[in-house]
């Protein structure tokens, strides 16, 4: 047990906000001591870091839940229309933070907590993440959620209450990957509220009835077999700036109280408190795959879960307001679909609407499509989720059957368009009936939606030109662009406060980080000599923060003064950690051979969690923390080079990161990554970037300039040309003498003395596995970029300047400016003031 009583000096504070008046923090003194009194049944004298975390997020939580509750009755008195984001996932990291930004208490919290000698910095570690996603997808939802409470956007958003989010990653002795199960509120949250009195049931399984009801007309009913329990849990969203307190509202599964009381009369009490226990087990895990293979049952069950509870909701509120009012049910509800995963609501609504409302067929379909939007995360192959129908027809029997009839309809009007074109017919399904019978979910959500929209322009050229031509003629004008962006409150005011300070000192104003674009005025001091100087000290500073955090979790000593260079994202072969790793052993080897080579000392820093399954990203982890403690404890390289990989990378690591990083990795294959959101993040906080024309890079090099970013390697067009005449890795393995070098260095024993072709499997993949994502062919261009960025370093003035540029040009990835476009272009959904 830690007490946090401070010894030492007070920490030095650089705030943003005005200093706060003596009563504003009084008044916090007293709301954090009664939580620790009379919630934690604490005193100040036995408190421990967690007890002050849990006073502190109480304190401010109760201001928060006031606003709430104001929210809720003005969007209710108001009938307004409602935005709702379903989601399978959100990454919303630490809620402390930007609770008490965004309710406007922070500064004052902190001077309380000082008054009291609480240590600020044990506070703020002591809470868990909520790690309820895998990556960009989850943490965008996070994001989004917050700019629609700034924006004062009516909306709430849904998703499960897992138990455990992602896994916990640690590195063995050998570096491998070792997952821990994330139980993040064993203990309890105190951001999440029970609400009992809202809970739903929701029924699954069982088959489809045809009778005759009391109207003598036949029809299908379905005769489900088992019964779920939603019981849903809200999380308050506060905007900064503003008084509009959001809802996230995430379901726990429970089963259906009492316990089955044949079993438990025929002396089946155990196997009834077990199929308790199976119909709990729905929310109990997030699955850990970012874009890989799914497939399973429970994953079906996870999504139908959530849909339907939610959709009850969403009519439960719906009906409180208007009665039975379908005629403007879509007039006041917009639902955007987060990629697939949720995209069974199509057919639950048309269920309800079809099947329990008696409604025809046509008008149903009607309300379905105003009522949904879909977003399209990803063009790979692998991640677009089909069901095999087998399966799909034992949990959803009757969904199934209104899939087929809205194919039926669908495929009428494509051969409508297309006469004759059976190729046509079968793109065009919602069934895939090559191999074993598909249900194709992405096709059922561009069916089934009014809008679909891509992530980035770039994508979305992609999704319209690739993967769906067909669906884009069909439907002109329904797929749209809706670049990605990033809550510059987490993203800089909460993570950097001393680049927030700086800004604020700079402009003479406090509005940027709602309106990102005013950063632009930063511009004008690019090339003042006392700001880059300002600019670049901050940036110091934050990198002996990292630095020191480096030691304490790698035990790796770094300097501050070298080039921080990071690649912080998934693990997946697209985004070629691996093209990273080469250059990097390329360099060594230079260095080996040259031990007074001219380059700028690096840190290359890597923080990623593989999929548990996906062995190759596995061996990739291996390698870097293999090949990196190698690099790190050879003398002769005289620390002009460091590789570190950071574990258990989530959201409030990447705090940690992003405000002391130089230059910002985003080397994916062009046409793979969707948009990247690490991208604008790290340029916000003056990071470089080096990167390929892929997703949003594009548009980052379009608003920083050419002369303020790296970008190398090929095009999309040129990737595809090389695939069209037939890319061979070995052809570049011949022709590059240093890469062979490389490539057949580490595949010898030399890294791991002992062990034969410990990274055989990354190695073949490059090799006899025809590099399919074009590492090498990428290979030498990468390395070229990487020596300009070497040559930019060593100029501090114009560095300083970029990196400056930057910051100040970036202002177009705030996460407010795509939810405005959304809300314009896609929800029709006009802003509810609360003040
Ligand atoms: O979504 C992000 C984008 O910025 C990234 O480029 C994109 O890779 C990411 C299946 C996904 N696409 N697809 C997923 C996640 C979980 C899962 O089970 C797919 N994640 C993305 C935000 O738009």
């Amino acid at each position: 047990k830690t007490t946090t009583k401070k010894t030492a000096k007070k920490a030095v504070v650089t705030e943003t906000k005005a200093a706060p008046s003596a009563a504003e923090v009084a008044e916090m003194k007293a709301a954090v001591l009664r939580h620790l009194n009379y919630t934690q049944a604490r005193d100040e004298g036995t408190a421990t870091a967690r007890d002050w975390q849990l006073a502190t997020s109480m304190a401010v939580r109760d201001r928060v839940l006031d606003r709430m509750i104001k929210t809720q009755e003005i969007h209710n008195d108001a009938n307004a229309r409602r935005l709702y984001y379903l989601s399978l996932e959100y990454l919303m990291g630490r809620l402390l933070i930007s609770t008490l930004h965004n309710a406007g208490v922070y500064a004052a919290t902190r001077q309380a907590l000082d008054e009291l000698g609480v240590d600020w910095e044990q506070v703020r570690r002591a809470e868990d993440d909520m790690g309820l996603g895998n990556g960009g997808l989850g943490r965008l939802a996070a994001c989004f959620l917050d700019s629609l409470a700034t924006l004062d956007l009516p909306a709430i958003g849904y998703g499960i209450n897992y138990e455990f989010g992602l896994f916990r990653q640690a590195f063995d002795e050998n570096g491998n990957q070792i997952e821990h199960p994330d139980s993040w509120m064993i203990y309890g949250t105190p951001w999440e509220f029970m609400h009992p009195e809202y809970q739903q049931e929701v029924q699954i399984y069982g088959h489809v009835e045809n009778v005759f009801d009391d109207q003598g007309n036949y029809r299908p009913i379905w005769k489900c077999s088992h019964t779920l329990v939603g019981v849903p849990h809200d999380i308050p969203i506060p905007g900064y700036g503003t008084e509009t307190v959001n809802i996230l509202r995430l379901w726990t599964s429970r089963a259906t109280e009492p316990l089955d009381l044949n079993a438990f009369n025929d002396g089946g009490y155990v196997e009834a408190v077990r199929a308790k226990a199976t119909s709990e087990t729905v929310s109990k895990v997030l699955y850990p795959n970012d874009k890989t293979e799914n497939g399973k049952e429970l994953r079906l069950v996870q999504q139908y879960f959530f849909v339907a509870c939610s959709l009850k909701d969403i009519i439960r509120r719906h009906e409180r307001i208007e009665g039975n009012g379908w005629h403007n049910f879509a007039d006041k509800v917009a639902v955007q679909l987060n990629d697939t995963h949720p995209a069974i609501a199509v057919a639950e609504l048309l269920r309800i609407l079809v099947d329990e409302e008696s409604m025809p067929w046509d008008d149903a379909w009607s309300i379905v499509t105003k009522t949904f939007a879909y977003t399209n995360h990803t063009l790979l192959p692998e991640a677009l989720e089909k069901w095999s129908v087998p399966l799909f027809s034992r949990v959803l029997p009757r969904h199934l059957q209104l899939i087929y009839e809205v194919n039926r309809r669908h495929l009428e009007e494509v051969a409508a368009k297309w006469p004759g074109d059976n190729g046509m017919l079968q793109l065009c399904s919602l069934v895939e009936e090559n191999g074993g019978k598909q249900l194709r979910m992405a096709n059922l959500a561009v069916v089934g939606s009014h809008a679909v929209n891509g992530v980035a322009a770039l994508h979305t050229e992609l999704l319209k030109k690739d993967l769906f031509p067909y669906f884009n003629s069909l439907y002109p004008g329904k797929f749209r662009n809706k670049t990605n962006g990033i809550t510059p409150r987490r993203w800089l005011v909460d993570c950097n406060p001393r680049l927030s300070a700086l800004i604020t000192e700079t402009l003479g104003h406090e509005d940027w980080p709602r309106n990102l674009d005013l950063l632009q005025d930063l511009g004008k001091y690019a090339d003042d000599a006392a700001f880059q100087k300002k600019f670049m000290d901050i940036k110091r500073a934050n990198k002996v923060d990292l630095a020191k955090l480096i030691k304490e979790l790698c035990d790796v000593e770094v300097s501050p003064d070298a080039l921080f260079d990071v690649q912080i994202k998934r693990l997946h072969e697209y985004k070629r950690q691996h093209l990273n790793l080469l250059h990097i052993v390329a360099l060594y080897r230079r260095l080996l051979q040259n031990p007074d080579l001219d380059v700028a000392p690096r840190v290359f820093l890597f923080a990623a969690k593989a999929a548990p399954g996906y062995d190759l990203a596995k061996n990739i982890i291996r390698a870097i923390n293999v090949i990196g403690n190698r690099i790190n404890n050879d003398e002769r390289v005289k620390g002009k080079l460091k590789v570190v990989f950071l574990p258990n990378y989530r959201v409030s690591l990447a705090e940690r990161i992003i405000p002391a990083a130089d230059l910002s990795e985003q080397i994916s294959t062009a046409g793979k990554e969707a948009s990247g959101t690490g991208n604008m993040k790290l340029a916000l906080n003056g990071a470089l970037t080096i990167g390929t024309l892929d997703g949003a890079n594009v548009e980052i090099k379009e608003e920083v300039g050419d002369d303020n970013i790296f970008i190398f390697g090929m095009t999309v067009d040129e990737v595809e040309a090389l695939r069209a005449s037939g890319y061979n890795p070995w052809d570049v393995y011949h022709a590059d003498e240093e890469l062979r070098a490389v490539l057949e260095w580490i595949d010898s024993d030399y890294f791991v003395p002992g062990e034969h072709h410990a990274f055989g499997p990354l190695y073949h993949s490059l090799l006899n596995g025809g590099d399919p994502f074009m590492a090498l062919a990428d290979f030498r261009a990468y390395s070229d970029a990487q020596a300009q960025v070497d040559l930019a370093y060593k100029d501090p003035q114009r560095w300083a300047k970029m990196a400056i540029l930057n910051t100040a040009r970036v202002g177009k990835f705030s996460s407010d400016r795509t939810i405005r476009e959304y809300a314009e272009d896609i929800w029709n959904l006009p802003a509810v003031p609360t003040k």
